[in-house]
């Protein structure tokens, strides 16, 4: 329930413009429904009383009169606008209902592709919902069901944490483009492994850059979590030896190695990632147990090439996706999970430490369409 309330709450955009884009297929007449009625109510709101309002000069000469009272009046418009545009749009939708045809077919996936789902998996779910439901009259909610039931049937496998094996020391490399969150996302799950009880060790294996293994440092201190690293421009796979090294000297459970961000398309980068590899199976030949790619939600299509390329070089054995808040694009998760058959660990909500949930399928299903509640789980 955390995890959908904080979808909702950090403004999802993919999940208001698909659940936006839903209405509007069902009853044009909702496009911009809340963008004029808030217009509207600026207009009736700031009119100062007696003023014609066709009269612009007495209109503005009250207005700066009444400055004080039109920013009240603004501000609870603006506490006002989304609920009364929530009622009127679900009184419109309870009424409303469009026939399936090839038209609306055809709608709804324009609609699935610009919400980043992609063109395959659009076009897959647009067939499901086609097969079962064509010529039928729906509404916006029926609809927004429709396409929740069927994206969760694509995510339903896709929601795992990763393996951790009681007993022995698990080994755990993080890999993804330049900023994409691994060290960010690395400082979260230590803390929360660290709540579980767990000893945990991480390594810097990102030698680039001395700001980065700083980052890392705060992190590791925030949970106080020891950290390995090397000299500045070091060769990164020897610092993942001695990280090796010291976590089993220490008895850790745990050790989470960060790796610097590159370019899929940097064969010298990712060969050094390969090395890294061999360093960690010649130490152990059952590790890394997990190969996390860390990817911004905001990547676009790129995303598919990340995945394709770490998982060739790095053997990646599932994904968190970051960003899922603010600007971010999670129709491109759908895709994803349909192209790729790898677990989504976790998903970023924010930059702070709690600011990682994880995934959740049928919840995410739900969000994405922008249904009011988690009603599947
Ligand atoms: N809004 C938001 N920001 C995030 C999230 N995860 C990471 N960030 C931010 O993204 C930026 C890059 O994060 P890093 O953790 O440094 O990324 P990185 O992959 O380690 O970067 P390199 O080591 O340079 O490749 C930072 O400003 C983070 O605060 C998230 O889930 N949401
Ligand atoms: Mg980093």
């Amino acid at each position: 329930m955390k995890f959908f309330k904080k979808l909702k709450e950090k403004l999802f955009s993919t999940s208001s413009k698909l659940g936006g884009g839903l209405e509007e297929l069902i009853d044009p007449k909702t496009k911009n429904l809340g963008k004029k009625n808030e217009e509207n109510l600026v207009s009736k709101e700031i009119r100062p009383t007696g003023a014609d309002p066709r009269d612009s000069k007495s209109f503005i000469k009250n207005k700066k009169d009444s400055e004080s009272n039109d920013k009240t009046l603004v501000r609870n418009k603006k506490k006002n606008t989304g609920f009364i545009k929530k009622i009127i749009s679900s009184v419109e939708s309870i009424s409303r209902r469009r026939r399936l045809d090839e038209s609306m077919l055809e709608d709804l996936e324009d609609l699935l592709i610009t919400s980043d789902i992609g063109v395959n998996t659009s076009a897959l779910i647009v067939e499901r919902i086609r097969k079962e439901n064509f010529s039928k009259e729906l509404s916006v909610a029926e609809l927004k069901d429709l396409i929740s039931v069927e994206i969760y049937n694509i995510m339903k496998t896709s929601g795992n944490l990763p393996k951790y094996n009681e007993g022995k020391l698990n080994i755990w490399l993080f890999v993804g483009v330049n900023g994409s969150g691994k060290t960010t996302t690395i400082g979260k799950i230590a803390n929360q492994e660290k709540e579980k009880g767990r000893k945990i060790i991480i390594a810097a294996a990102d030698t680039f850059r001395a700001a980065a293994v700083d980052q890392l440092l705060i992190w590791g201190k925030r949970s106080g979590i020891p950290m390995v690293k090397g000299e500045e421009k070091s060769d990164p796979a020897s610092v993942v030896f001695k990280a090796i090294e010291k976590a089993r000297n220490d008895g850790s459970d745990l050790l989470m190695i960060d790796t610097a961000g590159r370019l899929q398309n940097k064969a010298d980068l990712m060969q050094e990632l390969e090395k890294i590899i061999r360093v960690i199976k010649k130490q152990d030949d059952t590790a890394p147990h997990n190969v996390i790619l860390v990817l911004d939600a905001n990547s676009g299509q790129n995303i598919h090439s990340q995945v394709d390329t770490f998982s060739k070089s790095a053997g990646v054995t599932g994904i968190i996706m970051t960003k899922l808040d603010g600007t971010a694009k999670g129709g491109v998760l759908v895709a994803l999970a349909d192209k790729f058959s790898l677990p989504i660990h976790c998903v970023g909500l924010g930059e702070k430490i709690e600011d990682l949930e994880p995934f959740d399928p049928k919840l995410f299903a739900n969000a994405i369409v922008g249904l009011e509640n988690a009603t599947q789980t």
